[in-house]
């Protein structure tokens, strides 16, 4: 059940119920300028292949905050306080949530939040196995909403952390919004460490998302292995191409499917014309530097306190107080 909510919907990071796919992908096509939205990558399929992505040579942001996260670790639990709450937004398998954990208080609380159920028995598990004084209470649930913390840990400490870059997949408005969703569940002088990927070079940001191994194409494209499969298409997969480029006006990585030629795709019964060249635009990926992220957290209410990146500069933590 989706918590009722006057909050605007950050509909580029919602899972989807029952149907919504269908009618995302006929609202998508049916747009002078055709979309999808990102949020439909992650199938079983998908996820998998993302999980292959963090680990390709040219895609460094996984890997450079896990780095920046065991380097730094010790100072960020330094902001801790005894007895607090770590509320993670869209935990998955809590894999990065680890390096964390293994230097924080022991008294410490572990909220993580998914929708993926299964992901979170199986990380309560395993966290719990390797850090026996950590309680970990989970919460099944959609953090783009806003979200309630137990009446029995309300008075405690909080601390959120939301790693990844996810929100670059957000406009920068609809990011503001997001950091000021998580207000909700982080009051007042709560602290929230959040991994910003950084602007750089146009030529590495587009081989991060163009990989030679051609697995991030394989992910865009199983947009349409989705649409045949749950939607019963017949989509030539031949006849799209996988496209990543940097618009630097808009300091986004943007990705698309290209039809090769002009044709019609038919879904439940219904024609969608594109002509030789036409795109679908399937995800925006916001990089930031350093300071105008730090502007937009202003903007939410947030005040930035520390931060810490790698010797290269690639990819940023931030800490940021709730005022
Ligand atoms: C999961 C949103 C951080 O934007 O880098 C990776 C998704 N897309 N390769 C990103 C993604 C293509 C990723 N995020």
């Amino acid at each position: 059940m989706r918590p009722a909510s006057t909050i605007a919907r950050l509909p580029e990071l919602l899972p989807e119920p029952e149907g919504e796919f269908a009618s995302a992908v006929f609202e998508g096509l049916s747009k002078p300028k055709k979309t999808l939205p990102c949020r439909f990558f992650y199938d079983a399929r998908g996820s998998e292949l993302f999980e292959e992505i963090t680990r390709l040579p040219e895609y460094y942001p996984t890997r450079t905050e896990a780095q920046i996260l065991r380097t730094h670790a010790g100072e960020m639990v330094k902001g801790f306080d005894e007895g607090c709450v770590l509320i993670e937004f869209g935990a998955g398998l809590s894999t990065k949530t680890e390096i964390l954990l293994d230097r924080a208080p022991s008294d410490l609380t572990y909220v993580p939040i998914d929708v993926s159920e299964s992901a979170l028995s199986a990380a309560k598990q395993r966290l719990e196995a390797r850090f026996p004084s950590i309680a970990v209470r989970p919460i099944v649930g959609d953090f783009s909403y806003p979200v309630e913390i137990a009446p029995d840990l309300a008075s405690r400490p909080r601390v959120g952390f939301f790693p990844g870059s996810t929100i670059g997949n957000l406009t920068p408005p609809d990011a503001e919004r997001l950091l000021r969703t998580f207000k909700a569940a982080l009051p007042r002088e709560s602290r929230l460490i959040i991994g910003i990927d950084l602007k750089k070079d146009a030529r590495q940001l587009v081989m991060a998302y163009n990989d030679v191994a051609g697995v991030t194409a394989e992910f865009n494209l199983n947009l349409l292995v989705r649409i045949n499969r749950e939607l019963g298409s017949t989509i030539d997969l031949e006849t799209f191409r996988h496209e990543a480029i940097y618009e630097p006006r808009e300091g986004r990585i943007e990705m698309h499917l290209v039809s090769a030629i002009a044709q019609a795709i038919w879904i439940s019964g219904r024609p969608f014309h594109f002509e030789a060249g036409e795109r679908i635009h399937t995800e925006n990926s916001y990089k930031y530097s350093i300071p105008q992220f730090q502007e937009l957290a202003r903007a939410a209410s947030w005040a930035p306190n520390r931060v810490w990146t790698d010797a290269q500069q690639q990819f940023s933590v931030h800490e940021l107080i709730s005022v």
